[in-house]
Protein backbone atom coordinates (compact mmCIF):
# COMPACT_ATOMS: atom_id res chain seq x y z
CA UNK A 1 0.00 0.00 0.00
CA UNK A 2 1.36 3.44 -0.83
CA UNK A 3 2.33 5.88 1.81
CA UNK A 4 -0.83 8.09 0.60
CA UNK A 5 -3.35 5.23 0.20
CA UNK A 6 -2.14 4.36 4.28
CA UNK A 7 -2.90 7.92 5.59
CA UNK A 8 -6.37 7.95 3.52
CA UNK A 9 -7.26 4.68 5.31
CA UNK A 10 -5.95 6.04 8.88
CA UNK A 11 -7.54 9.36 8.72
CA UNK A 12 -10.56 9.15 5.95
CA UNK A 13 -9.09 11.32 3.68
CA UNK A 14 -5.82 12.99 1.66
CA UNK A 15 -5.46 16.39 0.04
CA UNK A 16 -5.47 19.14 -0.78
CA UNK A 17 -4.52 18.88 -4.72
CA UNK A 18 -4.13 21.01 -7.25
CA UNK A 19 -6.95 20.78 -10.09
CA UNK A 20 -7.96 23.68 -11.72
CA UNK A 21 -7.33 27.29 -13.15
CA UNK A 22 -8.69 30.17 -12.68
CA UNK A 23 -10.16 29.83 -16.27
CA UNK A 24 -11.39 26.38 -15.76
CA UNK A 25 -13.42 27.14 -12.38
CA UNK A 26 -15.30 29.94 -14.07
CA UNK A 27 -16.43 27.77 -16.99
CA UNK A 28 -17.56 25.07 -15.21
CA UNK A 29 -19.30 27.45 -12.50
CA UNK A 30 -20.96 28.88 -15.61
CA UNK A 31 -21.93 25.67 -16.99
CA UNK A 32 -23.49 24.63 -14.02
CA UNK A 33 -25.38 28.32 -14.01
CA UNK A 34 -26.52 27.58 -17.51
CA UNK A 35 -28.13 24.43 -16.75
CA UNK A 36 -28.72 23.90 -12.81
CA UNK A 37 -32.66 24.73 -13.41
CA UNK A 38 -32.71 21.31 -15.19
CA UNK A 39 -30.91 19.18 -12.11
CA UNK A 40 -33.45 18.41 -9.62
CA UNK A 41 -33.48 16.52 -6.15
CA UNK A 42 -35.58 13.60 -6.62
CA UNK A 43 -38.24 14.66 -4.43
CA UNK A 44 -39.01 17.54 -6.66
CA UNK A 45 -40.16 17.35 -10.21
CA UNK A 46 -38.11 14.68 -10.84
CA UNK A 47 -39.07 12.00 -13.95
CA UNK A 48 -35.76 10.63 -15.65
CA UNK A 49 -32.72 10.93 -17.33
CA UNK A 50 -33.81 12.88 -20.66
CA UNK A 51 -32.17 15.00 -23.53
CA UNK A 52 -35.44 16.82 -23.51
CA UNK A 53 -35.15 20.22 -22.42
CA UNK A 54 -38.47 19.91 -20.28
CA UNK A 55 -37.11 16.81 -18.19
CA UNK A 56 -35.11 17.29 -15.01
CA UNK A 57 -32.26 15.02 -14.66
CA UNK A 58 -31.00 13.98 -11.14
CA UNK A 59 -29.09 16.41 -9.67
CA UNK A 60 -25.93 13.89 -9.53
CA UNK A 61 -25.68 12.99 -13.18
CA UNK A 62 -23.71 16.61 -14.03
CA UNK A 63 -21.19 14.36 -16.08
CA UNK A 64 -24.11 12.45 -17.82
CA UNK A 65 -25.18 15.62 -19.52
CA UNK A 66 -22.76 18.42 -19.39
CA UNK A 67 -19.78 17.90 -21.36
CA UNK A 68 -17.14 19.67 -19.16
CA UNK A 69 -18.61 17.93 -16.04
CA UNK A 70 -17.59 14.84 -18.20
CA UNK A 71 -14.27 15.91 -18.61
CA UNK A 72 -13.81 16.47 -15.41
CA UNK A 73 -14.59 13.22 -13.80
CA UNK A 74 -11.94 11.72 -16.09
CA UNK A 75 -9.10 13.89 -15.20
CA UNK A 76 -6.26 11.66 -14.32
CA UNK A 77 -5.00 13.78 -11.26
CA UNK A 78 -8.31 12.79 -9.66
CA UNK A 79 -8.75 8.88 -11.42
CA UNK A 80 -5.10 7.94 -10.85
CA UNK A 81 -5.50 9.13 -6.94
CA UNK A 82 -9.50 7.45 -6.85
CA UNK A 83 -7.75 3.99 -8.41
CA UNK A 84 -4.72 4.12 -6.29
CA UNK A 85 -7.50 3.36 -3.42
CA UNK A 86 -10.31 1.54 -5.31
CA UNK A 87 -8.35 -0.54 -7.39
CA UNK A 88 -8.01 -0.14 -11.49
CA UNK A 89 -11.59 -0.31 -12.66
CA UNK A 90 -13.55 2.77 -10.93
CA UNK A 91 -17.34 3.77 -11.16
CA UNK A 92 -17.59 7.77 -11.89
CA UNK A 93 -21.54 7.53 -10.46
CA UNK A 94 -21.98 11.22 -9.02
CA UNK A 95 -21.19 14.34 -10.23
CA UNK A 96 -22.87 17.67 -8.67
CA UNK A 97 -22.25 21.51 -7.49
CA UNK A 98 -23.10 21.87 -4.16
CA UNK A 99 -23.98 25.21 -3.04
CA UNK A 100 -24.25 26.62 0.66
CA UNK A 101 -25.51 30.07 1.29
CA UNK A 102 -23.36 32.75 3.47
CA UNK A 103 -24.36 31.51 7.25
CA UNK A 104 -25.83 28.19 6.21
CA UNK A 105 -25.28 25.12 8.03
CA UNK A 106 -25.55 21.45 6.71
CA UNK A 107 -25.97 19.02 8.90
CA UNK A 108 -23.70 16.15 9.87
CA UNK A 109 -24.26 13.25 7.63
CA UNK A 110 -22.55 10.29 5.64
CA UNK A 111 -24.13 10.31 2.37
CA UNK A 112 -27.19 7.60 2.09
CA UNK A 113 -25.81 6.32 -1.37
CA UNK A 114 -22.43 5.29 0.84
CA UNK A 115 -24.71 2.60 2.50
CA UNK A 116 -24.88 0.58 -0.10
CA UNK A 117 -21.15 0.74 -1.40
CA UNK A 118 -17.72 1.84 0.25
CA UNK A 119 -16.84 4.24 -2.68
CA UNK A 120 -15.05 7.55 -2.30
CA UNK A 121 -16.04 11.37 -2.17
CA UNK A 122 -13.96 14.06 -4.48
CA UNK A 123 -14.52 17.65 -2.82
CA UNK A 124 -13.45 20.22 -5.37
CA UNK A 125 -13.27 23.90 -4.05
CA UNK A 126 -14.58 25.80 -6.70
CA UNK A 127 -15.36 29.43 -4.96
CA UNK A 128 -15.60 31.22 -1.97
CA UNK A 129 -14.13 28.04 0.09
CA UNK A 130 -12.57 29.22 2.74
CA UNK A 131 -11.29 27.62 6.27
CA UNK A 132 -14.51 29.53 7.38
CA UNK A 133 -16.48 28.20 4.28
CA UNK A 134 -14.86 24.67 4.50
CA UNK A 135 -16.23 21.43 4.40
CA UNK A 136 -15.78 20.01 8.32
CA UNK A 137 -14.82 16.08 8.56
CA UNK A 138 -14.56 14.42 12.05
CA UNK A 139 -11.33 12.39 11.00
CA UNK A 140 -10.74 8.70 11.77
CA UNK A 141 -14.92 8.56 11.51
CA UNK A 142 -15.22 5.93 8.59
CA UNK A 143 -13.42 3.33 10.36
CA UNK A 144 -15.96 3.50 13.91
CA UNK A 145 -19.75 2.98 13.57
CA UNK A 146 -21.70 5.12 15.08
CA UNK A 147 -23.98 4.45 17.68
CA UNK A 148 -27.76 5.97 16.65
CA UNK A 149 -27.48 8.69 19.63
CA UNK A 150 -24.33 9.20 18.89
CA UNK A 151 -25.67 10.35 15.00
CA UNK A 152 -28.52 11.85 16.53
CA UNK A 153 -26.01 14.35 19.11
CA UNK A 154 -24.02 15.15 16.16
CA UNK A 155 -26.82 15.82 13.63
CA UNK A 156 -28.01 18.12 16.88
CA UNK A 157 -25.08 20.34 15.86
CA UNK A 158 -25.47 21.08 12.68
CA UNK A 159 -21.95 20.69 10.80
CA UNK A 160 -20.19 22.66 14.00
CA UNK A 161 -16.94 21.52 15.15
CA UNK A 162 -14.72 18.96 13.32
CA UNK A 163 -12.21 19.91 11.23
CA UNK A 164 -12.50 22.03 8.34
CA UNK A 165 -10.86 20.61 5.09
CA UNK A 166 -7.66 22.20 4.39
CA UNK A 167 -8.31 23.24 0.55
CA UNK A 168 -8.42 26.45 -1.28
CA UNK A 169 -10.46 26.96 -4.72
CA UNK A 170 -8.95 24.92 -6.96
CA UNK A 171 -7.63 22.28 -5.01
CA UNK A 172 -9.64 18.64 -4.28
CA UNK A 173 -9.26 15.80 -1.76
CA UNK A 174 -11.03 12.29 -1.58
CA UNK A 175 -12.83 11.73 1.15
CA UNK A 176 -13.67 8.01 2.69
CA UNK A 177 -17.68 7.48 1.17
CA UNK A 178 -18.12 6.02 5.06
CA UNK A 179 -16.24 9.68 6.80
CA UNK A 180 -18.82 11.84 8.66
CA UNK A 181 -18.94 15.00 7.13
CA UNK A 182 -20.92 18.55 7.82
CA UNK A 183 -20.66 21.86 7.27
CA UNK A 184 -20.99 25.71 8.86
CA UNK A 185 -20.43 28.73 6.29
CA UNK A 186 -19.14 31.16 8.95
CA UNK A 187 -18.28 33.80 6.05
CA UNK A 188 -20.04 36.22 4.30
CA UNK A 189 -20.14 34.69 0.88
CA UNK A 190 -21.57 31.91 -0.48
CA UNK A 191 -19.67 28.90 -1.15
CA UNK A 192 -19.50 26.48 -4.37
CA UNK A 193 -17.72 23.13 -4.57
CA UNK A 194 -18.20 20.14 -6.64
CA UNK A 195 -18.58 16.59 -5.71
CA UNK A 196 -17.35 13.55 -7.48
CA UNK A 197 -18.36 10.22 -6.40
CA UNK A 198 -16.95 7.03 -7.59
CA UNK A 199 -16.86 3.19 -6.56
CA UNK A 200 -15.53 -0.38 -7.83
CA UNK A 201 -17.60 -1.49 -10.48
CA UNK A 202 -19.56 -4.14 -8.82
CA UNK A 203 -21.67 -1.45 -7.00
CA UNK A 204 -25.15 -0.91 -8.94
CA UNK A 205 -25.23 2.94 -8.22
CA UNK A 206 -28.68 3.25 -6.65
CA UNK A 207 -30.90 6.38 -6.36
CA UNK A 208 -32.68 7.93 -3.37
CA UNK A 209 -36.63 8.88 -3.05
CA UNK A 210 -35.94 9.48 0.71
CA UNK A 211 -33.24 9.39 3.05
CA UNK A 212 -33.35 8.63 6.99
CA UNK A 213 -32.88 5.11 8.70
CA UNK A 214 -35.29 2.97 5.69
CA UNK A 215 -34.59 4.93 2.33
CA UNK A 216 -36.64 4.54 -0.68
CA UNK A 217 -35.08 3.87 -3.90
CA UNK A 218 -35.85 4.40 -7.57
CA UNK A 219 -36.32 1.57 -9.61
CA UNK A 220 -33.31 2.84 -12.35
CA UNK A 221 -29.91 3.14 -11.56
CA UNK A 222 -27.75 6.09 -12.16
CA UNK A 223 -25.77 6.87 -15.57
CA UNK A 224 -22.26 5.54 -14.35
CA UNK A 225 -19.00 6.08 -16.50
CA UNK A 226 -16.94 3.12 -16.33
CA UNK A 227 -12.93 4.30 -16.58
CA UNK A 228 -10.45 0.80 -17.34
CA UNK A 229 -6.82 1.95 -17.61
CA UNK A 230 -6.00 1.98 -21.47
CA UNK A 231 -10.18 1.64 -22.81
CA UNK A 232 -12.49 4.09 -23.62
CA UNK A 233 -14.79 4.89 -21.15
CA UNK A 234 -18.50 2.87 -20.97
CA UNK A 235 -21.72 4.95 -19.94
CA UNK A 236 -23.29 2.11 -17.54
CA UNK A 237 -26.94 2.23 -16.98
CA UNK A 238 -27.73 5.11 -19.03
CA UNK A 239 -31.31 4.71 -20.29
O1 LIG B 1 -20.15 20.81 1.15
C1 LIG B 1 -21.02 20.70 2.03
O2 LIG B 1 -21.37 21.63 2.74
C2 LIG B 1 -21.69 19.39 2.28
C3 LIG B 1 -21.50 18.45 1.16
C4 LIG B 1 -22.25 17.23 1.41
O3 LIG B 1 -23.13 17.19 2.19
C5 LIG B 1 -21.95 16.00 0.79
O4 LIG B 1 -20.94 15.91 0.15
O5 LIG B 1 -22.68 15.06 1.00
Amino acid sequence: MSELAAVYHQEGWIGPFPLLTQCEREKLSSDFDAVAARFAFPRKNWNTFSSEASVSIWYKSFHWSVESFNALVQRPEIVERVRGILGPKILAWGATVIEREARSVHPWHVDIEHSKSPGVSVHIALSGVTSDSSLNILPGSHLKPMSKVSQRRLARKDGVGGVPLPFKDGEFCILDGALWHGSHNKSSHMRRSILLQYSTPDYIPAIPLSWGAEPNWHTSSAPSLLLEPNADSVWMYSP
